[in-house]
Parts: C-alpha cells; structure tokens; sequence
C-alpha cells in the first residue's frame, strides 16, 4: 500500500500513472459504484475513489503526477519570468509552477527592502530619466548569463520597454544590481538578449524617435526619426555593465521588434525582425490611416543582420559619434563598412528565433500563417556576392529567394519560436491559441522520425499564447521535457475576481516525439502581464544559503567599510548635527534599542546581521519615515536620513524571525 507514489522510484510513478488511468476509464464507466475496492495491489483504494469523485480523467491524473512536488522536494528546474507591468522579475519553480521569488527590479519591492532607504535606492536612481524618478517598468525579456552558448546561472538581465532602460540581477542572491537608462533612447524592446559568452547585452529598439529623443515633428519623421540598437559591455567580474565600453548602432525608423544572438556557426552576427517599413506615423484624426493598419500595408518588412563583432571592431576603431554619453556608429558608417543587411520577411512579422547550432533563424508571420526559415550559410553567401538593391536607407537588401531555406504552415498568428534536443520546433500561435510542434531540417532531420519542415501537432491553450519558452531554450543544448505557454487571457480559467484578469502559464509536456504533447497544468499570474521567460536547469544555479561572511554589502557584493561584528561595538556617535549609528541584529535585539536624535539631525544609520543560520532574516522598519529592510544573514546595509519629522516613532522587525520577534524592536526618539 505504501508504494504509491514512492519519492525515489520513478517507475513506480509510471506504472502508477498508466494502472491509475486504467482505473479510471473503468471507474468511469461504472460512475455509480464507488472506487473503493480497485482490485489492483499496490494501489489505495482511497486514491482511485478520490480521483473519481473529483471527476479526474486520466489526463488530469497524468498532469498531476507529472507535476506534484512532494513536500521537501525541489524543481529541477528555475523559470525566471518577466514580470510586465510591475516591473519585476519572478522567479517561479518548474514543472510544480511554484512561485519561488519577486525579484523587485524596476519598482521598489517591499519584502526585499528594495527601495526604501537602503542600497536598492541607489539602484532606482540609476534608471531615473534626465533625473526624474521613474518608479516603475514594463519587463519584457529576461536572458541569462551565457558561457559557449550555455545558461552559466551566473546572472541575469531584463529591459523595460516603457523607458529604455536595462537591469542586471545578480543570481547568487537574486537582487538587482544595476540598472542603466539607455543613453539617447526612449523606448526599446528586443532585448534582453545575451550573446553566446555573454560578451554583450543586446538590447533592440521599438517605436522610432528622434536621436536623444528630441523634438520633431512627426511630418520629419522619415528625416529625423531613428532606431538605435545597443550593444550593453558586460564585465562579468564586477557584475555590471560598462557604459564606456558599450557602443550604439543607428538604424532607419523601423519599429525592430524582437533580436536574438547568432550561436556556434552564426556567432558574431545578430538578427532582428522589424514592422513599420511603412514609416507610419499614425494621425487616424487627420484622415490617415490608423497605425494598425498603416503599419501592415506593406508585403514584406526587414529582417535585420547586424555584423557585431566587426561593429566591436568599427568601434573600437574610433569611427563612432558619442552622443548623450556613448558611442554612436552612423547608419552611413554601418552601410559602409558592412555591419547591416536587410533581407525581406513576410507581413508584420514577430520574433526572431536561431536555432541551437546557429544554422537558421525562424521568424514568426503573426498576419500570416507561415513561420519563415533563414539559413545563416545562405545569408553569408548572399552578402559576398554583392551588387544588392537598397532600401529607402542606402541598407543593402538580400533577396528572399536567396536567404530563405524553407517555409512552414503552422497556423493563425505564429510569434515565437522555441526549441528541444529532439529536432523540434515549437511556435506560439497567438491567434489560433495554440502551440505548435513542427520539425526543423538540415542537421536535425535525423533527430525524429518526422518529414522535415512540417507541421506535427497543434496542442490547443487557453487564450492567445504570446511567448512560449522551453526548458534551457535558448541554449546551443535546450532540454526537451517542458515547454510553457505565456497565454495572455485565461477568461474561464480560474475563479471571479473581478474584472482584471490573471495571465496563464500553462505548462505543456514535450518529452514524447510526434503528436504527443499534453497540457499539464494552468499556473494563474495575478502579477502583471509577463511577456517572455527563461527556463534554467536548476543545477546550473549556484545561490548563497547565507552572505559570505558578517557584513558583507549586496550593493557592492563586497565587505561593507562600516560593518560591525559584534554587538559590544554597537554605538551612536554624534558630529554637530550628523548623527551616526552601528546598530547589529540578530535574534531578537536590535542593538542599540534606543536611538535619541534631535529634529533636523542628518542621521546615518549602518545596520549589521549577525545571523549565520540560513532562513534567519530580519526586516527593518522605522515607522512614518518610509524606511524598511530586508536584512539576511550576514548583510550590512547603510540608510541615510534628515529627522525631520520630531515625535516619538519604532522601529521593528518585519520578519517573524523567532519566538521573541514581537519584543524585537527599538524607538526612535526625535527631540523637537
Ligand atoms: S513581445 Cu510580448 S508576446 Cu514584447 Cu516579446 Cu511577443
Ligand atoms: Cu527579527 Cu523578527
């Protein structure tokens, strides 16, 4: 009797799935007779009569034991998901769809104490626009740091498409480490994206405006309106992005929508798809046509492939502009020296996708049912060949026939475009509400038993699929047991609460071949709408259990100078009207409990954990002055503040740390 669902042994979950199933089609046949007595050995009568009264069928039961984690058990693998509107990143477990973490990014986030007085603020400031504070972001795509094209675990970054602006989170505490407001640009979108060593972080345009953003009217816009790629320098050793070593590349108002990095054989060249090579400018009010649809008059728009490693070389050069505080290459200098080609795609296209080994690059038809395949060889081939025709630009324009390996028809509505180890491909259909599961060729052909470059299956999902991402997906080695659906609207799906409805992750079984993918389960995102997300193997992440050592600063990811390791050298010291303090926390004190200070003092206050133990975290909060911290074991943190406000306030623990939490507190006195 015990057996059943054995922690250890996995056949036993099998044979458990296909005996229970049998039950179950039996069971439901005889739908008056309780379940009680199964017959079968090793199976609870309990669990079969459970199954039946809630009306399970055998897929549900297939789903559930596929993702059921037992209390103790880990995922094996980590989803780390754009979290939309709020601005966020989350950090979700996979296949139990377990949300393990919000990660605050661009929006201050309480629970972490991340932009309430301590470090996090300094990393807010740094995506502030001309200086003015902007307190929250729309996170598109998150990307992992990569090393030879494999998730490397080591960090992770993620754009705002509201403000072009672009965040580094380091993965050994899952905290936002920097954030960097693109120079000269005021939106973006294709980015996130890493290239296979994570030399850069690219991160591609959207709506076209004027270089630096400045005024002009909409009349100039084929004149003086531009894209801007940006390719962000990341020093792996410090953790940040270099701004001095990152580099621009202008390009024609487009609207590029999504960029991917070129792996193995097409490592060094990067690829955009692109709408809008209507150049429209809107103004339905003054008789033109809606941007809807002056957007997709045009039969084909541009998919971009942008040279990047000669673009390093240009810049590094010198042949570059520096305008708002980094370096520019002209579009001129890009044609010149070859950095940029077009080559057609078919109407309004969305998402640019390379395959694992670099080979092709597929690109969503979104109002067209085709997904349309680039062969990388043929591209090259195409470019030393030469004498192109141009587009209005001066861009050279391969021709379609010449880059294109194949065509495939999935369906209403295909964006994006994921892969497995078994030569699949798996697209979203937006429109049809689907994913499907078509086979790639070439160097795949032999991966299944599959006609190459033809539709396998479309596995209905629940509503209006946006992303899909799989298992290490964007790796030059993706896994092939999970993919999820990021599905926009999931009406009916869960209860009534009102008339803003959750997104749905809905996890989709691939680790058979054929037409046999299953949805597993509907994961409710109550958050912000996510756009895309990535999906690491769990063993690739390497976290802190506590900090390295008794004051060690996050914000520096080094040992705080004003760490204190005992609480004999907790003091307050006062310099004229500067007020500083060491205060040490550790279950359950603060030290010192009493802070005096005078109205108007400036107050400088260093906060130091004891604890070694993991899971001891305790919260600081003073109440009225908006101040609250998040401290884990071994952490320092330093807030910075003018009393100026006279009373009598507390300051406590925000953590139910341990028996005596509640007596954990202190008072701020602040002395008119
Ligand atoms: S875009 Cu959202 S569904 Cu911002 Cu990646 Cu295609
Ligand atoms: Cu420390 Cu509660």
């Amino acid at each position: 009797m015990e057996i059943f669902l054995s922690r250890k042994s996995l056949p036993i979950w099998l044979l458990t799935t296909v005996v229970l199933a049998g039950i179950l089609l039996v069971s439901c046949r005889n739908n008056n007779q309780p379940a009680a007595s199964s017959g079968v050995s090793g199976l609870p009568a309990d669990a079969a009569a459970l199954a039946t009264a809630r009306g399970l069928t055998p897929d549900d039961i297939y789903g559930a034991l596929k993702t059921y984690m037992p209390t103790g058990q880990h995922d094996p693998y980590i989803m780390i998901s754009s979290g939309g509107q709020s601005g966020q990143v989350y950090v979700i477990g996979v296949p139990s769809m377990r949300l393990l973490k919000a990660i605050g990014v661009f929006t201050p986030e309480p629970w972490q104490g991340y932009g309430y007085g301590g470090h996090g603020d300094k990393v807010l400031a740094g995506g502030f626009v001309d200086g003015k504070p902007i307190l929250w972001g729309d996170t598109h795509h998150p990307s992992i740091s990569e090393t030879n094209g494999e998730y490397d675990g080591q960090f992770a970054f993620i754009n705002d498409k509201a403000n072009a602006r672009i965040a580094v989170i380091d993965l050994r505490d899952f905290e936002t480490k920097q954030i960097i407001k693109t120079p000269n640009a005021i939106n973006d979108h294709g980015g996130a994206f890493v290239t296979p060593n994570t030399e850069y972080v690219i991160e591609g345009p959207q709506y076209a405006a004027p270089l630096g953003f400045e005024y002009a009217p909409l009349e100039e816009y084929a004149e003086k309106y531009r894209a801007l790629i940006t390719f962000w320098k990341f020093d792996r050793v410090a953790g940040r992005i270099d701004q001095s070593r990152s580099f621009q590349i202008e390009l024609p108002p487009y609207w590029q929508d999504l960029c991917d990095a070129g792996k193995k054989v097409s490592d060094g060249w990067v690829f955009c798809n692109s709408f809008n090579t209507e150049l429209a400018t809107g103004g339905i009010e003054l008789g033109n046509p809606p941007f809807e649809a002056g957007t997709a008059r045009n039969d084909t728009d541009y998919l971009h492939i942008i040279n990047w490693k000669k673009a390093e070389e240009i810049f590094q050069s010198g042949n570059y502009e520096m305008m708002g505080g980094i370096a520019v290459i002209r579009l001129q200098t890009a044609i010149d020296e070859g950095l940029l080609y077009f080559t057609p795609e078919p109407k309004s296209p969305h998402g640019a996708d390379v395959t694992p080994g670099g080979e092709y690059i597929v690109v969503g038809g979104k109002l067209d049912p085709h997904v349309t395949v680039y062969s990388f060889e043929k591209i090259m081939a195409a470019i030393a060949k030469g004498g192109h025709e141009t587009d209005q630009y001066g861009v050279p324009v391969l021709p379609l026939d010449a880059t294109m390996e194949a065509q495939v028809e999935l369906g209403l509505g295909p964006l994006h475009t994921v892969y497995d180890n078994k030569g699949y491909a798996y697209t979203s259909l937006f429109l049809d509400s689907a994913v499907a599961r078509w086979t790639l060729g070439g160097p795949y052909a032999n991966l299944n038993p599959d006609e190459p470059w033809s539709l396998i299956q479309k596995l209905p999902v629940h509503y209006n699929i946006g992303h899909i991402t799989a298992v290490e997906g964007d790796t030059a080695s993706p896994g092939g047991e999970f993919v999820v659906a990021l599905s926009k609207w999931s009406i009916d799906r869960f209860a009534n609460i009102g008339p803003l409805m959750p997104q749905n992750f809905q996890l989709v079984d691939i680790s058979g071949t054929g037409a046999q993918m299953r949805l597993l389960y509907d994961m409710p995102i109550g958050v912000g709408e996510p756009h895309y997300a990535q999906i690491i193997r769990a063993d690739r992440l390497k976290p802190w259990q506590v900090y390295p050592e008794i004051g060690w600063d996050p914000g520096t990811m080094a040992p705080h100078p004003n760490a204190i390791t005992s609480s004999e050298q907790a003091r307050v010291e006062r310099n004229g009207n500067h007020v500083e303090i060491w205060m040490t926390v550790v279950r359950s004190h603060f030290y010192p409990e009493r802070v005096e200070i005078k109205q108007g003092d400036h107050v400088t206050w260093h906060l130091t954990s004891l604890e070694r133990t993991p899971d001891a975290t305790h919260g600081f909060a003073i109440s009225g002055y908006n101040i609250n911290l998040s401290l884990e074991p071994g952490e320092t943190q330093t807030i910075e503040f003018v009393a100026d406000r006279s009373g009598t306030f507390t300051y406590y623990c925000t953590e139910f740390c341990s028996a005596l939490h509640l007596e954990m507190l202190g008072y701020m006195l602040v002395e008119p």
